[in-house]
């Protein structure tokens, strides 16, 4: 039986007729070769013997092996097999087998790991377990040679087996619910790459995905939001789309699922969210919130005010109810209790809350949010369950067994490990999903982030403020795939591939073993996703760029491609680069305003889309800029030449232009280095209130000859644009040598609007000085 999630020949040969009538060179994709395997194995050799296989292809299994193991790799061989259809045959001898399985912990000592052997005569798969000999399958599916006309691999031996016991892949099923059939589809994916662990995010404010027998309005009335809102959460208004939107899981389903991951050798944990992100569950019952609603599923994305309320018994018989109908689905020794984002607003204005601070004896909020998290560990500790929560789980101190996910930076999973609580790591920089993957703007509507593949690639979960001790409490790593911007199946693979694949080495391969370029030449070759009719992004070898300053402070435009081979073209008058425009040769000098456009050619063929980059070049440009506050976090690029390149900050806000300063002023002071005219000054203030991103409550241009006496020439209070305000100020003529630009930050978001009582972020770009 083919399992449904593999797609027809038919359909594929349609998704390579439409690759070919693109255009577009799909570097690797038309060539055949040697693939490779991702994750990298830990020693691979080859050697110049092929096996081909042949029509009665017959697959041994050794003792202990059950025939779920092999279902996958039959039902791929059937779907690549050009000349018969012959499913592979399950036998139980060696002798009479062409790939022939087998479990010794003795020749294989390390968990999940697995030799492979490819002799003339038969293929050896030996695993130290089954989960060995499964992932022993992945790799030789990934080393098929279907390019001719019979399906060959070359001779290899290979030993293998996984760096982390951890290796998770996380999906939101709440903000876009994705069917049973499509997460069947990408569990076959998780298995192909040898992750272990699926994380599923059942429950948020925008619906509850599981079926709870004991809740039955969780069904009806949690399951289902009114509408979705429309583009990014940051555009002001918001605008819905009018439609009724939902859907959960039945527990038949969920007992499918699970079984179908488990003959994949992955746990499903899934993750019933408390206390915050809860409105989907407060909607249909209201009295477990602190004011007694009435509520609603959320309609857009971001961080809510109504949280379960804590001080109310009936909130913790609720979830453990949730929770003796989720234990028996889920056989997984972790449960995920979520723990993030829980605003404390109304908790501090809720009696019940404050009565059970002070019955509690405990200090404030946070203490309370450690008193929720404890009390549903004991309850889960009671039932033979571990709990996993987000790194907040920290504030207010860990509870004992929690093991903790750092998402919100590395912190959180090395005070963890620290205080000896394993720790997976999350980190939001650089394993989000949902974040953009390129800068061009053309990409599909992302989360607020940039994780371009070599970004994942390149991430190392082991930081070096870790001692050996402590380094092993670091279980793992986990990439995670919030779904505000997937709205379809082919959107959330366009997300998630291949960047998903860059995941799988980070978490399988030794350390030492790592090389983006190599890894970027296996993906290249690499058939699976094709074959598997898996939407992935092909934007990794297009260009990327960095701005610099050169030796006498002008601006510098770098370009890069990692494809090999590949030439760029670029044009400075506004049109599309062909062959016959400049090839790029080195940094680009950028000397007058304009804009620049480039792309990459591979044997005359244009790979992917056309790059483009505008440059305003004026007096300041390169000069020296005098910070009093340091920008923070993400909006921190590390140097003050970005406020001075002649590259503006875009929409986007994550393209590391902007500087941003959160709860705190900006005071700039620019050196133009001699007295010189000055007749317009500029700055540009990125506003989103529903990004937390606020205007200044004023602004002021000072000017001055000494750097001591300043005189004001501009100020502004009013910023009406939601997204950029140009701020462009014409002055009166005059002599000047130091800038000065002061912005007063917001300060405290004020009630009633978005995260009201957090910090707002001052955002700015470009001191243009004319
Ligand atoms: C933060 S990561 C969240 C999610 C959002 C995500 C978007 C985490 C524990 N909480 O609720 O979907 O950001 O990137």
């Amino acid at each position: 039986m083919i399992s449904y999630s593999l797609p027809s020949r038919k359909r594929i040969k349609i998704v390579a007729l439409i690759l070919l009538c693109i255009g577009f060179v799909l570097p690797g994709k038309a060539q055949t070769g040697t693939q490779g395997i991702i994750p990298q194995p830990v020693k691979i050799k080859s050697d110049n013997i092929t096996y081909v296989f042949s029509r009665e292809f017959k697959i041994g299994l050794g003792p202990g092996i059950s025939a779920s193991n092999v279902t996958f790799f039959k039902d791929y061989i059937r779907l690549v097999r050009d000349i018969h259809k012959t499913t592979p045959f399950v036998n139980h001898k060696m002798a009479a087998s062409n790939l022939w399985l087998q479990i010794n912990p003795k020749r294989v000592s390390q968990p999940e790991g697995y030799t492979l052997e490819v002799k003339p005569h038969r293929i050896t798969i030996t695993g130290h377990d089954e989960a060995g000999v499964f992932y022993g399958l992945q790799s030789l599916v990934q080393l098929l040679d279907i390019n001719k006309s019979e399906i060959a691999v070359k001779g290899y031996s290979i030993t293998d087996y996984p760096r982390f016991a951890y290796r998770g892949m996380h999906l939101d099923v709440s903000r876009h619910f994705f069917d049973p059939q499509t997460i069947k589809k990408w569990i076959d994916l998780l298995a192909l790459y040898k992750i272990n662990t699926f994380h599923w995010h059942l429950t948020d404010d925008q619906g509850w995905r599981i079926e709870i027998k004991k809740y039955p309005l969780l069904q009806s009335v949690s399951a289902y939001r009114d509408e979705t809102i429309i583009g990014h959460k940051k555009d002001s208004p918001h605008r819905f789309d009018g439609k009724r939107y939902g859907g959960y899981y039945t527990q038949d389903e969920v007992k499918d699922i699970v079984k179908y991951a488990t003959q994949r050798h992955i746990t499903v944990i899934p993750e019933i969210e408390m206390p915050g992100h809860a409105l989907a569950a407060l909607a249909a019952y209201p009295q477990l919130g602190c004011t007694g609603g009435p509520y609603k599923a959320a309609t857009y994305w971001g961080i809510f005010d109504d949280v379960y309320c804590a001080g109310n018994d009936e909130t913790f018989t609720f979830l453990q109810n949730v929770m003796d109908e989720v234990l028996p689905l889920f056989p997984s020794k972790y449960i995920h209790i979520g723990g993030d984002e829980c605003p404390k607003t109304k908790w501090k204005a809720c009696p019940k809350c404050q009565k059970r601070i002070k019955d509690e004896h405990l200090k404030d909020e946070k203490e309370l949010q450690s008193y929720f998290i404890g009390r549903m560990e004991k309850y889960l500790n009671s039932k033979g369950r571990q709990i996993i929560g987000w790194d907040e789980i920290l504030e207010g101190g860990l509870t004992p067994g929690a093991t903790v996910m750092s998402w919100t930076g590395e912190e959180g999973g090395i005070a963890a490990a620290k205080q000896h609580h394993e720790a997976i790591m999350t980190p939001e920089k650089y394993v989000y999903l949902d974040y953009y993957q390129s800068l061009y703007p053309a990409e599909p509507l992302s989360g607020g982030g940039y994780t371009p593949l070599g970004k994942v690639y390149n991430y190392e979960p082991v930081t070096n403020e870790l001692n050996g001790e402590e380094a092993k409490y670091i279980k793992g790593v986990q990439a995670n795939a919030w779904s505000e911007y997937m709205a379809s199946p082919a959107q959330a693979e366009r997300q998630l591939f291949p960047r998903m694949l860059a995941l799988a080495e980070v978490a399988w391969s030794p350390k030492q073993s790592k090389n983006y370029d190599g890894f970027l030449k296996r993906l290249r070759y690499h058939q699976p996703l094709l074959n598997l009719n898996i939407n992935a992004a092909e934007v990794y070898d297009e260009i990327t760029d960095s701005v610099a300053e050169t030796a006498d402070h002008q601006v510098a435009l770098n370009l890069q491609t990692t494809l090999p081979g590949a030439k760029i073209f670029y044009t400075t008058d506004g049109t599309d680069p062909g062959v016959n425009a400049k090839e790029y040769g080195g940094p680009i000098i950028v000397a007058s305003t304009g804009s620049i456009k480039a792309a990459v050619f591979m044997k005359d063929k244009q790979v992917g889309r056309v790059y483009e980059k505008s440059f305003t070049i004026h007096q300041a440009i390169g000069k020296t800029v005098t910070l009093k506050n340091q920008p923070q976090g993400g909006y921190n690029p590390g140097n003050t030449f970005g406020l001075v390149n002649g590259v503006f900050g875009s929409k986007l806000y994550n393209d590391g232009q902007w500087y941003g300063f959160s709860g705190d002023d900006l005071e700039a002071v620019v050196d133009l280095g001699s007295m010189q005219n000055v007749s317009k000054l500029g700055i540009n203030i990125l506003k989103y209130h529903w990004q937390k991103m606020w205007e200044p409550t004023l602004l002021t241009f000072e000017v001055s000859a000494d750097g001591t006496n300043y005189t004001e020439v501009y100020r502004q209070t009013d910023f009406p644009d939601n997204g950029i305000n140009a701020v462009r100020a014409n002055i009166k003529i005059q002599q000047a040598r130091y800038i000065r630009v002061k912005a007063t930050n917001k300060g405290i978001i004020p009630p009633g609007e978005y995260i009201a009582g957090a910090k707002a972020w001052l955002m700015v770009d470009e001191i243009i000085v004319q």
